[in-house]
């Protein structure tokens, strides 16, 4: 980056730290009613799966017999090769063969999960949409005459789970989109003339308004999760983000987006870094920030945030990456998110068939089991009172009649049995939420000591509840 915008990005970065230092409520002034009323569900949902799918999925991360690697993401494999988007298709299409039924196997695990919504890639940068579209021939409606955004859609909404689409504006395929205007965002032929010599980059964002207004208007989205903007190319002058917002918001009231249309400080951002986001968002830009694969140290007070992550390296599926996160570790991060006032949307990579790789559907299993027991700590919880607890971490509830809950999430059970708290109110009685067995309490002045059995019960994480 440019040494006089890095100085910018810094000052712009001083001021609003100033500002994430008054408290919440101020902060909250950007909210209106009708945002709290639409981002009710979203911030009581807490845990979401995302899901990356396209034509990269049945590629799996080889090209031309080769693996492309072991790490990374794989949904970029056309970026990666430099391939043109027919050599690509040619490739990559035969290799998408959703199997029946597919989208049915996503939603159920969502749900054993605890998912409450999922969003999925109805066009990542390759181009290829998902759904039947009237606009393009690089879709699924042309190629494989299915419609399967709406087969994703009607699965998801029979296991009353909300619906989130991923769209990207930065697009490998289109013969319009002009990539020479930007250096920062990805592109296949980046650094080589047009192949169909000239470019008009108005009439790509004709289409993609167009493909936007299909989705927004025949599928009952709930999340439009745009994908993504750079310092040098952003907002209404690369993607036309005030109207393409509009279109979506009228034909969606209550529809919650992301903030990636834009890349400046107002909407969120402070430089290209993927943690180059600030605790501070004008709603006019979207109603929540996305931390990549990175947790925010300690959360963002008055701001929605959702974290996406990956269970391995690659968002789109790879034969070729095995480096699966721990139970342990999705299961604690979930709880750390919570604590910090946040979302976790947990991405799967399904193959070019549509099934889920048995590693996934193991972990999205274990993370069900573990909030099946444990999930009121999660759901409808809001961030910890405390700062990082030795022991753990903290969520809160409000719950009817005013009193408030405390959820005591215990990484690592203390040796001496016991856990001490200046809770913020006067506990009346503990228990482990996952057995419903009462723990005994000591009282002195505003510290309140548990007594705990001699061993975790859930050595990833034991729950207590404080009333
Ligand atoms: C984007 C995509 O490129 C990626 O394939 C995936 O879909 C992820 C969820 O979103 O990843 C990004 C977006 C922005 C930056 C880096 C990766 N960035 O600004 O550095």
């Amino acid at each position: 980056m440019p040494n006089i915008q890095n100085k910018l990005s810094l000052l712009l970065a001083a001021g609003i730290s100033i500002l994430s230092t008054l408290s919440p409520a101020t902060l909250r002034a950007e909210s209106t009613p009708e945002r709290d009323t639409r981002m009710q569900w979203w911030r009581e949902a807490r845990f979401g799966m995302f899901v990356h799918w396209g034509l990269y999925s049945g590629l799996a991360g080889t090209w031309e017999g080769k693996p492309v690697g072991t790490q990374g993401g794989m949904e970029w494999i056309q970026q990666r090769v430099k391939a043109d988007t027919d050599t690509y298709a040619k490739a990559a299409i035969p290799l998408f063969k959703p199997k029946p039924g597919f989208a049915t196997e996503w939603a159920a695990l969502a749900r054993e999960a605890g998912c409450k919504y999922v969003v999925f890639t109805t066009k990542h940068h390759e181009g290829f949409a998902l759904h039947d579209s009237k606009v393009s021939e690089y879709d699924a409606g042309s190629v494989l005459h299915r419609d399967l955004v709406k087969e994703i859609v009607t699965a998801l909404k029979k296991e009353g789970l909300r619906v989130g689409f991923y769209h990207s504006v930065i697009d490998w395929h289109h013969d319009q989109y002009e990539y020479q205007k930007s250096k920062q965002l990805p592109h296949p032929l980046i650094g080589k003339p047009y192949p169909n010599g000239t470019r008009d980059h108005s009439l790509y964002l004709d289409y993609l308004h167009a493909e936007v207004k299909e989705l927004a208007t025949a599928y009952p989205v709930d999340v439009l999760w745009w994908d993504y903007s750079a310092l040098d190319f952003q907002g209404d002058a690369a993607w036309r983000a005030t109207d393409l917002m509009k279109l979506v918001r009228k034909a969606r009231p209550s529809i919650i987006m992301n903030n990636r249309l834009y890349r400046s400080p107002e909407a969120g951002w402070a430089s290209m870094a993927t943690e180059g986001y600030l605790p501070h968002i004008d709603p006019a830009y979207g109603d929540f920030i996305t931390p990549e694969q990175h947790i925010p140290d300690t959360g963002m007070p008055g701001v929605d945030w959702e974290t996406c992550m990956t269970l391995n390296t690659t968002w789109g599926y790879s034969d070729h990456d095995h480096a699966w996160k721990s139970d342990e570790t999705l299961i604690r991060n979930l709880i750390d998110i919570a604590s910090k006032g946040g979302n976790y949307l947990l991405n799967i990579g399904p193959k070019g068939d549509g099934s889920v790789p048995p590693e996934t559907v193991k972990s999205m299993k274990a993370i069900g089991t573990w909030m099946h027991l444990n999930g009121e700590s999660i759901y409808g919880s809001t961030a910890s009172p405390f700062d990082k607890p030795a022991w753990g971490r903290c969520t809160q509830k409000k719950v009817a009649g005013g009193a408030t809950r405390l959820y005591l999430h215990v990484f690592d059970w203390p040796k001496d049995g016991k856990i001490t708290i200046k809770a913020p109110f006067k506990p009346t009685g503990a228990r482990l939420i996952a057995s419903g067995v009462r723990l005994k309490l000591e009282k002195d002045g505003d510290q309140t000591t548990i007594l705990l059995p001699p061993t975790a019960p859930d050595p990833i994480a034991s729950v207590i509840r404080l009333e």
